[in-house]
């Protein structure tokens, strides 16, 4: 039995598999993959390495890695995955100025700090992409700028399927186009676990990223947080065209009235879907600006705040609740919620979770309160008759302090409770809870 085993270990492990270290077996990351066979690693000792205009992979399935991380480990140069390499090359632990993946390559991307910090005239400043699968984890894109599109990231498109697992964009920059990502014609995106921060836009749509005719585009628990309040930012994310979108699970927080749209698709075709769900937009001028919109919109379970209008040609919207999501402390950038949020599970519109973040702060709140001014009189009435009668109008704050006579409902009994405690010496809201 034991050399049965010992035979599948043998027979599972590459023949020829070999370590190769730089700079002390070659002095060079570039001489250690022409040095290297399918299957091999390439194991790289801190310090700054200038591998000339381009590292290329030469079409070899070897893993690169830094022994050190991004932290000491810098890579001078472009690193480009070309034509044939199509085994899946793996790049990790290495700060590199720009990430080129010409046709057809399969790459995987770790742990990388994709960081130019130049002003460029290019696509893609701190990625570019002509095609192939390519799957970035724990990267961060970071201070990538262009006068052309896609500051982080720019996907050219014929069929390019790009995945983004815990991966952070920020601080990039595109003139025309997607600040954080630009993707193009027929490409697939999906991004999971990232988070977008202070991207900077300065002329068309998509700070975030845009999506300009790619098939599919899905964001799952991700987050947008924009610059600094005062800076109109416009077209967060900007859906124009693309066959399918989703936006599941997500935060974006603006300063304030300061956005044009968070979200922007104009003149789809009817086969076109976007859907946004579980996800939470506070503070922006637009939620959805969707104009001359034929194509499918469902939105459920959301939270909007903070916005002067949500905007669908001939898509009547709803799904969503107008409510202050009580994020902890905004003003330091934390978004996780109160556990009163109508973000968090217990009060939201569907009783699951909404948004990126978990309920992670306490606060108190008073029963009654339902504009949350600190005080209950009849402005809070007022506040909860248009909540339960007119669609669309902005929750008590937090949900639960709309329930005065604490049935576990708000509704109209909830009404006649108040104007019975302001009008008539009735009981203090929750005065006879159990
Ligand atoms: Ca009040
Ligand atoms: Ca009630």
């Amino acid at each position: 039995m034991k050399r049965f085993v010992l035979i599948i270990v043998f027979l599972a492990v590459p023949a020829f598999a070999a370590t190769i270290h730089v700079p002390v077996d070659q002095p060079t990351i570039q001489d250690g993959i022409t040095a290297a066979s399918d299957g091999d690693t390439v194991l790289v000792a801190a310090g700054d390495y200038d591998e000339g205009a381009v590292l290329q992979f030469l079409g070899k399935d070897v893993v690169v890695v830094s022994e050190s991380g991004a932290s000491s480990t810098k890579i001078l140069s472009e690193v480009e995955f070309g034509l044939g390499d199509t085994l899946g090359p793996v790049l990790e632990g290495f700060e590199v100025k720009r990430i080129v993946v010409g046709s057809l390559a399969n790459p995987t991307v770790r742990a990388c700090l994709i960081h130019n910090d130049e002003f460029l005239w290019i696509l893609g400043a701190g990625c570019y992409i002509a095609s192939g699968d390519v799957l970035f984890e724990e990267c961060i894109f970071d201070d990538n700028w262009t006068m052309e599109n896609g500051g982080g990231v720019f996907i050219e498109g014929a069929n390019s399927r790009v995945e983004f697992v815990s991966c952070s964009f920020t601080n990039n920059y595109a003139r025309i186009r997607g600040a954080g990502l630009c993707a193009e014609d027929h490409s697939v995106v999906k991004f999971s676990e990232c988070d977008f921060v202070e991207q900077v836009l300065s002329e068309l749509r998509g700070t975030d990223f845009d999506c300009f005719g790619c098939d599919s585009i899905v964001a799952e628990d991700c987050s947008f947080i924009p610059r600094d309040a005062g800076f109109i930012g416009l077209w967060d994310v900007s859906l124009m065209p693309v066959e399918y979108a989703r936006l599941s699970g997500c935060t974006f927080a603006g300063p304030g009235q300061n956005y044009a749209a968070v979200i922007m698709a104009w003149g789809q075709s009817e086969e076109a879907e976007i859907v946004i769900e579980n996800t939470v937009i506070s503070g922006c001028y637009h939620v959805l600006d969707l104009m001359g919109w034929t194509g499918q919109l469902t939105v459920d379970c959301c939270v909007f705040h903070d916005f002067n209008s949500v905007e669908a040609d001939n898509a009547p919207i709803s799904g969503y609740a107008n409510a202050d999501p009580l994020f902890c402390d905004p003003d330091n950038r934390d978004y996780s919620v109160s556990e009163f949020s109508p973000c968090a599970a217990a009060y939201s519109p569907c009783g699951e979770p909404v948004g990126r973040y978990a309920v992670g702060c306490t606060s108190t709140y008073i029963c009654g309160d339902a504009n949350a001014d600190g005080i209950v009189n009849i402005t809070d009435a007022v506040h909860l008759v248009n909540y339960v009668f007119v669609e669309g109008s902005l929750w008590p704050s937090p949900p639960i302090a709309g329930d005065a006579n604490c049935d576990n409902l708000t509704n109209i009994t909830d009404v006649v409770y108040l104007i019975a405690y302001i009008f008539d010496d009735g009981p203090l809201p929750c005065a006879e809870c159990p």
